[in-house]
């Protein structure tokens, strides 16, 4: 078997029979099929069909709740808590961002915490649409512990991810949205199922040795990012998404885990800024400034920002398709529910 190209029709085909198959409720699955053909859309594959077991084992377990109706609860001007009802992450993002936006905009900052959320795609979705619509956003989310901190032999935090978004105007927004580990958990994964080798820096064995090994560096650690620089923003990540936003440590979402391979049940914080909060200080707009920095980045070289790959995939995948490992395929299309369970 080898590589196979399909149509984002067909992700979202596939997805979404797969989600019915294991039980999810429409609303929540009309969230999750568009966080999945997005990422394929974008080419970001570890956050896309490669999810789909997850979610469907996690219902299956009965851990994740694929009937959640998250509500919110207005604390305050800026403040905003979402219970998510033990469900996926991605319809209480759908419903809070609105509220989370007009706040920004009431006050000039607003923060959201989701409770009982079960985070399993990628950042960039959760924030583009804030800085569509002329917000700064910024995310953190803390996941189930596999990384440690250099030194140490303990998994202590999660890959806990982060995300910044910064609207531009006439233009795509800026996103960058990046693992505090060495990388996502699920490249690694994509990597052990395709049979290729890791890079050496981002995992350790069982042993605590440096390995290319993929199946070793999951039975063992992951690596932060850049020593314990990454580790620092680890542990920033894990104080603000779990302790501040009233969430479980990635240590006790490890411990509470049934192994079902679904998403951790961490925490998930959004802020939102306005970009006007300071403005009238006869400075120029944030905007504007931004725009001469990123016209001075973009003038140097060949480089790019953060978001421009993504960009660049999203304009070609409509009519090019997207690449999938046939053997995945074969697997994905039996989660439909004839063939083989997660
Ligand atoms: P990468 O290391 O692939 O990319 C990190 C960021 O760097 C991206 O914004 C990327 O933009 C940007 N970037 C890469 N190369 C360049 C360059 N040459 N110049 C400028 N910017 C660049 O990501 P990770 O492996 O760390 O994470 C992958 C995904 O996994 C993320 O979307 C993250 O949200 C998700 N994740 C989710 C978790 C969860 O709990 N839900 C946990 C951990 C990760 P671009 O995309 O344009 O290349
Ligand atoms: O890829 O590290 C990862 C991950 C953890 C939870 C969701 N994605």
């Amino acid at each position: 078997m080898g590589i196979v190209t399909i149509t984002l029709e067909a992700v979202r085909d596939i997805a979404d029979r797969a989600l019915v198959a294991a039980g999810m409720n429409a609303a929540n699955r009309d969230a999750v099929v568009e966080v999945v053909v997005d990422a394929e859309r974008d080419a970001c594959h570890s956050h896309g069909l490669h999810r789909i077991p997850g979610y469907c084992s996690a219902m299956r377990s009965g851990r994740v709740n694929g009937q959640a109706d998250p509500k919110l609860h207005d604390l305050g001007p800026s403040l905003l808590r979402v219970d998510a009802d033990h469900g996926f992450s991605a319809l209480a993002v759908k419903r809070a961002r609105p509220a989370l936006a007009e706040k920004a905009r009431a006050t000039g900052v607003a923060i959201a915490t989701l409770q009982t959320a079960n985070h399993f795609h990628a950042l960039w979705h959760d924030l583009e649409p804030l800085a569509a619509d002329g917000l700064i956003a910024m995310m953190f989310v803390n996941s189930r512990s596999s990384v440690v901190h250099p030194g140490g032999h303990e998994r202590i935090y999660g890959t806990n991810p982060m995300a910044f978004a910064w609207p531009r105007p006439g233009r795509n927004p800026m996103v960058w949205d990046m693992a505090s580990a060495a990388i996502a958990r699920g490249e690694i994964e994509i990597h052990r199922r395709e049979g290729k080798p890791i890079p050496e820096g981002w995992a350790i064995d069982p042993d605590g040795n440096p390995t290319t090994d993929a199946a070793a560096g999951l039975a063992g650690a992951q690596l932060p990012f850049g020593g314990y620089k990454g580790a620092n923003i680890a542990l920033m990540v894990e104080l603000m998404a779990a302790a501040f936003g009233g969430n479980k440590l990635s240590l006790q979402v490890a411990e509470d885990d049934n192994g079902d391979g679904g998403p951790p049940d961490g925490g998930n914080l959004i802020m939102a800024f306005d970009p006007a909060a300071f403005a009238g200080s006869g400075q120029a707009s944030a905007t504007e400034t931004a725009e001469r920095l990123f016209a001075r980045i973009l003038g140097d070289g060949d480089l790019r920002l953060p978001s421009d790959r993504r960009y660049a995939a999203r304009a070609r995948t409509p009519h090019e398709g997207v690449a999938v490992d046939e053997a995945f395929l074969a697997d994905l299309r039996g989660l439909h529910g004839q063939g083989k369970l997660p």
